[in-house]
């Protein structure tokens, strides 16, 4: 099995015990969950870098990258940054993430947040919302198209932006409809590993122009971005290159300048 499929396998448990622990209905109680949506799509679309920076402890390809972060700290160190927004991983196993960090990046900053996560039940989307997020990331690699089309229905409806991402050209097509705001290329291939920008730029001409495109992983420096915004791209997502440093804000706010 590979490691996405492992990581969906866990996800599935860990859905199945937290409905029975907190019902939607509960979720639905928070005081956030009534806020109203700062939207990532539009911020990427009016700004000149367009950096989505991430909070990310350690991952399944990279092992640790940065154990003593105070998420609070970074979510205001890039927001002083001016990125677009920014990303929080939220799996705990894989990711060493957790919904505080999504509720302590919230408490600490205004820009958009992204709730990073691998969304397979409606169940995630509410308590995304609930615990702060602007914006949700649907994988296709795990989705088949109609939970993608209702997963995203019901983020709408929630006034949540939706990003796709996609790995492949089968992932795309399957994938494309109008409840998508951004399309996002991983550059990274989730079953090996394997990081290679050009993913990005060979799918840039089939994805649709009423997409945001974002450019996920792996972008390390400002020519990959100055060569990815010839292609299209809107919007770069980056997280270790921010992370690996022991002040990620002060580290995004020296690459944009
Ligand atoms: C960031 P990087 O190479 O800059 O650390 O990548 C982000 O793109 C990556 O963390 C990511 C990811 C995901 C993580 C992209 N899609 C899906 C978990 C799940």
């Amino acid at each position: 099995m590979d490691i996405l499929n492992k990581i969906v396998a866990d996800k599935y448990k860990e859905v199945d015990l937290k409905k029975s622990l907190l019902p939607v209905a509960q979720l639905e109680q928070s005081v956030l969950f009534r806020r109203t949506r700062n939207s990532l799509a539009s911020a990427l679309q009016n700004s000149s870098t367009g950096i989505i920076a991430e909070h990310k402890r350690r991952s399944p390809s990279k092992g640790t990258i940065n154990q003593n972060t105070n998420v609070g700290q970074v979510a205001i160190g890039y927001q002083k940054a001016d990125v677009c927004g920014m990303s929080v991983l939220t799996d705990i196993k894989y990711f060493g993430g957790s919904l505080e960090d999504l509720q302590l990046a919230r408490a600490s900053v205004t820009m958009p947040l992204l709730r990073k996560e691998f969304i397979i039940d409606e169940y995630q989307i509410i308590e995304a919302k609930s615990n702060g997020a602007d914006v949700i990331l649907l994988i296709a690699a795990v989705l088949s198209k109609e939970e993608i089309k209702t997963f995203s229905e019901l983020a709408k409806s929630l006034d949540l932006d939706v990003l796709l991402e996609v790995h492949n050209e089968e992932e795309l097509h399957k994938s494309i409809m109008p409840s998508l705001d951004m399309l996002g290329v991983n550059n990274r291939n989730l079953k090996t590993f394997e990081v290679d920008l050009d993913t990005s730029k060979s799918l840039a001409k089939i994805i649709p122009d009423d997409f945001v495109k974002v450019s996920e992983s792996g972008i390390s420096s400002l020519e990959a971005i100055r060569d990815l915004k010839q292609f299209g791209y809107e919007g770069f997502l980056i997280g270790e290159n921010f992370m690996k440093t022991n002040n990620p804000g002060k580290s995004a706010k020296e690459f944009i300048q």
